[in-house]
């Protein structure tokens, strides 16, 4: 039996979702929004272009959550985008009535699924997903730092004209201005960038990252990324479901790790079938420390701000 993905909210990062898994042959995808007919239209066009692309998986568009029922993985999409000038924080109050019906949609339909949460602000929304579920705490993961990292990627393959691919990189911490990029942790073939640029030049890719969104948003005027996030939350759904055991940085509960406790933060994880099957922990300076604590800190307060 084919793998089945729900991707709830079929905007501009839902329907990107939805068409990279289907046209991967990852997985057959329901989209599923509240505006009617929407994701039919999208998830019909995207069959008809079955024959010319030559995947086999189905994708299905519907308002019912019926039609989710036995879903192995649901991302959550479903939420507003941010305006020129909003942080993602202003949406804290509108999304978490969305996404809390959304999960509870979820527990009901899919009470098996792992839940990856993208809607923003990112951390603060899979916390909310995480009490609301009742899930055990690896199957309610939050995309971000896949995004984080491969904007960092990029941003150094720039500024060393090297291919994209061959640079890995680790952001971590909260998917917000207190982002923390590890430059340490962050190479070219191997080769740690610290040995590669100047620190000037690090420091502004360092700050180029954290305001990786807001750089797109600006230039879009109405609308937030989504070809990197859809991109991003993909490579998560294919080491959940297709094993390999990939470690890539997700937000995950944290029960201690990191000295942190009660909260969802951007850490290394290797990914699998249960979801977070473990929690790296990287040795960090005391400076890294001091800033992952302060990034936490902040999606702390933020939580503070629920009503659960
Ligand atoms: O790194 C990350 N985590 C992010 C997060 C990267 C990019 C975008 N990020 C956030 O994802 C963004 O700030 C938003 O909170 C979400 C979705 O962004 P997108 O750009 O896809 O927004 P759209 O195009 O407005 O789509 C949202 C859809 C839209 O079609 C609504 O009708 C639908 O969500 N929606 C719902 N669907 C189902 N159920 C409910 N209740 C619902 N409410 C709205």
């Amino acid at each position: 039996m084919n793998k089945k993905v729900t991707v709830v909210g079929a905007g501009f990062v839902g329907a990107t979702c939805a068409r990279r898994i289907v046209e991967g042959d990852i997985a057959d995808t329901i989209l599923i929004d509240i505006v009617e007919g929407m994701p039919q239209g999208k998830a019909l066009d995207m069959m008809q272009s079955a024959p010319v692309e030559g995947f086999q998986a189905k994708i299905t568009g519907t308002n019912e959550y019926r039609d989710t029922a036995g879903s192995d993985i649901v991302v959550i999409t479903a939420g507003l985008a941010r305006k020129p000038g909003m942080s993602r924080d202003d949406l804290q109050s509108m999304n978490a009535k969305i996404v809390s019906d959304v999960v509870k949609n979820t527990t009901i339909h899919s009470p098996k699924a792992i839940i990856i949460v993208v809607t923003n602000p990112l951390d603060v929304m899979t916390y909310l997903a995480y009490k609301i579920s009742g899930f055990q705490k690896h199957r309610v993961i939050g995309m971000a730092g896949v995004l984080d990292s491969a904007r960092y990627r990029y941003f150094i393959a720039e500024a060393l004209s090297a291919p994209p691919y061959a640079v890995q990189a680790m952001v971590l911490g909260g998917h917000g201005d207190a982002m923390v990029p590890l430059p340490r942790y962050s190479t070219v073939n191997g080769i740690p960038i610290t040995q590669l640029l100047p620190q000037d030049k690090i420091e502004n890719i360092n700050d180029r990252t954290r305001n990786g969104g807001a750089e797109i948003v600006k230039l879009l005027k109405t609308g937030s990324a989504f070809y990197a996030p859809s991109a991003s939350v993909v490579e998560m759904v294919k080491s959940i479901l297709y094993g390999g055991g990939n470690i890539l940085p997700c937000a995950a509960y944290l029960s201690g790790e990191y000295g942190l406790r009660d909260v969802y933060c951007g850490v290394p994880v290797q990914l699998g079938a249960n979801g977070v099957e473990k929690i790296i922990e990287l040795e960090l300076t005391n400076a890294e420390k001091e800033l992952l604590k302060k990034s936490s800190e902040g999606v702390k307060a933020q939580i503070g701000q629920l009503s659960i």
